[in-house]
């Protein structure tokens, strides 16, 4: 796997706020090496919720999942780091709550697939594609660590 540093979207759900769990899940990735390159909270609108769930338009759930994104403020980030794909999704574990690991975000937190706390791009491409619909080109900030700091 190459160590070529990535950006992947996060999106911490409307019950990640309500149960205020965003301080705890940015610090678990801050910790882990990642690097916060854009940040911001907002409120989806259902035109944005489509965008960003287009490919599962038509599946049973996908009504409930533009009324569970759209129900209130989500945070939206933008993380850097090598493999910064993969490593957030490990961090989040599995999609069923039910199935997720303990240590894992969603294994630690969340019991139903409906309120499943976070979202991550599943791949490089999704992440491009995920984070124009958040971020400006002009909002996600690359810098490099100071030497003490590393
Ligand atoms: P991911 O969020 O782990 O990438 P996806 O399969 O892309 O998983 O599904 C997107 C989101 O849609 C999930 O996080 C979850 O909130 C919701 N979802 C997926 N499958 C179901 C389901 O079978 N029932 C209810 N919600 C679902």
């Amino acid at each position: 796997m190459s160590d070529i540093s990535q950006n992947t979207l996060v999106l911490l759900k409307p019950d990640a706020v309500q149960r205020k769990l965003c301080g705890d899940i940015i610090q678990r990735f801050e910790r882990k090496g990642l690097l916060l390159s854009a940040l911001k909270l907002l409120q989806l609108t259902p035109e944005m919720a489509a965008g960003h769930y287009a490919e599962h338009k038509g599946k049973p759930f996908y009504p409930a999942l533009i009324e569970y994104i759209t129900s209130g403020p989500v945070v939206a980030m933008v993380l850097t780091g090598s493999n910064a794909v993969k490593i957030v999704r490990t961090m989040m574990g599995a999609t069923n709550p039910v199935d997720a690991l303990p240590g894992t975000i969603r294994g630690d937190y969340a019991t139903v697939m409906s309120c499943n706390i976070i979202h991550g791009s599943d791949s490089a491409d999704s992440a491009a594609r995920e984070i124009a619909i958040y971020f400006t080109e002009q909002e996600i900030v690359q810098y490099h660590l100071e030497d003490c700091y590393e």
